[in-house]
């Protein structure tokens, strides 16, 4: 008796946007330890944590392909993009690499929609909302360095932003306080 509730089709794509998520996690790794070379150690304090985050999320769409006894393909990790060139065109990257992601999601949901999927529908509202939330925070970050010059923000600026980094721990949840069920 096939057990599977997942549509081919479906199962398809939640494979892909775990792996998503795992990239997601690599690219956050590749700008962090790029950042923590640069001497912004807050900078890269928020992007680990929030590869932490990805790496959550990719658990979560591993647990659900599971739970609706599909089957969970593990498969190579694509390489992070170039690495940002200044704290500016980094939080750029973000902010895209965010709305890229939010694309993705709404593929799923509109999948799910269309295959009458409704467990999945609902699954699929989380990420919904942790998109905004994270759009958000990524705008949020990207308008403080603009309101400092952009690209040509003075060291100081960025010296502030750095240090209100390191110290966002109330806006960002912690690596080590998250769990798979609240990323
Ligand atoms: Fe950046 O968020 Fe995952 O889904």
């Amino acid at each position: 008796m096939n057990t599977n509730r997942l549509s081919k089709k479906l199962a398809a794509a939640m494979n892909a946007q775990m792996t998503k998520e795992a990239h997601a996690s690599q690219i956050y790794l590749s700008y962090g330890a790029w950042a923590e070379n640069n001497g912004f150690g807050g900078v890269a304090n928020f992007l680990f944590r929030h590869a932490q985050e990805e790496r959550n999320h990719m658990m979560k769409v591993l647990e659900y392909i599971l739970k609706r006894g599909s089957e969970v393909q593990v498969i190579a990790i694509p390489a992070p993009m170039d690495n940002p060139v200044s704290i500016y065109n980094c939080f750029e990257k973000v902010f895209e690499h965010e709305t890229d992601n939010t694309k993705a999601i709404y593929k799923l949901v509109k999948m799910s929609f269309d295959e009458e999927d409704w467990a999945s529908w609902n699954f699929m509202q989380w990420f919904v909302n942790e998109q905004v939330e994270e759009e958000t925070l990524a705008m949020n970050l990207l308008d403080k360095i603009k309101i400092g010059g952009g690209e040509k923000a003075s060291s100081n600026v960025l010296y502030e932003l750095d240090r209100d980094l390191e110290n966002i721990s109330g806006e960002v949840i912690a690596a080590q306080d998250v769990t798979t069920a609240n990323p």
